[in-house]
Parts: structure tokens; C-alpha cells; sequence
């Protein structure tokens, strides 16, 4: 059974950029209902339930066809979430330093470019979906987008930091201003776990 994951921590560790209730609904509920979800879909396919997150999401067209929908979306959910927690913290943004400061130079010219590339990304990503910072198999670095709860692990891809630009993620603070909130996001990223996550 997957469990929620206690956040490190509190709702309102992220304000003012991101709001406590918008953080306390967005983890308590939304995603709670992500794991819910996932663990009664897996219910009716007992033999995929001691699986990784990591094993279900590259393996979806092995998975039964009955459950395929189901495990992709609210699997996906929840990878999805769990990884945007963890790469946010009290105190966070300014930039990133390391192997990761020199990767993102050397792919994307320098930081300035590489967030003006993502938060346009965001902006201009149409419906529900997230934005992510990936590297290859080779380790080049890129910034993709994906549609609803579709998650680059998926694609043999390795996701250091995302972006959740569902309307759930800001409306109560922003109400229609992705932009804004792409911009608030930047100051609560948690460098020093999107430079580790490189290097796993
Ligand atoms: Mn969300």
C-alpha cells in the first residue's frame, strides 16, 4: 500500500510564495486522493502491488489494461507530488551551485536563460500538466512539459526539479495568474536536492 509522504515541513513554511491552505489542500487532499486511488486500482491486481513507484511508472505497458489508465494517472500523481515537495524548503531559492550550477551553464548558456525557458514553459503549457527539469541518459539537461499526471520517468527520463501548474496548485492565492505564481515558485526551490537528485 503507498502512503502519503509526510512533508519536511510545514504548510506554511513555503509563504509567501505558496500559501499554507493552498499547501494544505494540495497535499491532504489532492494528493491523498492520488495514493487512494492508486492503492484501489492496484487492489485489483494484487501481483503489482509490492512494485516501486519507479517500477510501476516504466513499466505501464506491461501493466494490466484494466488498471493501466488508473495507475498511470494517479501513479503518476503521486510520483509527481512527491517529488514537487521534496524539491521546495523553508528559506529556499537563490541559485544553484555545484555540478548542477555547471550543467545548467553549459546546456542552457546560465541560470538566467534556464528560468526564463522554464517559467515560459509553464506559462505557455495549455490545461493541467507539470514542467520539468530532465537529463538524458548522457546527462544533458532540457526542460520538458507533460499533460496531466504523464511523468518523464516514463520516458526514461531522470526529473530533477518540477513545476505542478494545475490551476489546483495556485488558484485560491493567484486565481488565473500562472505567471505570477511561476515566479513566487522560484523563491522556495530547494537547490541542494535538485543538485543531489543529479547525481542519483
Ligand atoms: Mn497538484
Amino acid at each position: 500500500m503507498f502512503e502519503l509522504p509526510k512533508l519536511s515541513y510545514s504548510y506554511d513554511a513555503l509563504e509567501p510564495y505558496i500559501d499554507a491552505s493552498t499547501m494544505e489542500l494540495h497535499h491532504s487532499k489532492h494528493h491523498a486522493t492520488y495514493v487512494a486511488k492508486l492503492n484501489e486500482a492496484l487492489a485489483k491486481a494484487p501481483e503489482w502491488q509490492n512494485k516501486t513507484i519507479e517500477e510501476l511508472l516504466t513499466s505501464l505497458n506491461s501493466i494490466p489494461e484494466s488498471i493501466r489508465t488508473a495507475v498511470k494517472n494517479h501513479g503518476g500523481g503521486h510520483y509527481n507530488h512527491s517529488l514537487f515537495w521534496s524539491i521546495l524548503k523553508l528559506n529556499g531559492g537563490q541559485e544553484p551551485q555545484g555540478e548542477l550550477a555547471k550543467a545548467i551553464a553549459r546546456d542552457f548558456g546560465d541560470f538566467a536563460k534556464f528560468r526564463e525557458i522554464f517559467t515560459q514553459a509553464a506559462v505557455g503549457l495549455f490545461g493541467s500538466g507539470w514542467v520539468w527539469l530532465v537529463a538524458d541518459a548522457a546527462g544533458k539537461l532540457s526542460v520538458i512539459t507533460t499533460s496531466n499526471q504523464e511523468s518523464p520517468i516514463s520516458q526514461g527520463l531522470k526529473s530533477l526539479l518540477t513545476l505542478d501548474v494545475w490551476e489546483h496548485a495556485y488558484y485560491l492565492k493567484f486565481q488565473n495568474r500562472r505567471t505570477e505564481y511561476a515566479e513566487a515558485w522560484w523563491n522556495a526551490v530547494n537547490w541542494e536536492e535538485v543538485g543531489a537528485r543529479l547525481n542519483k
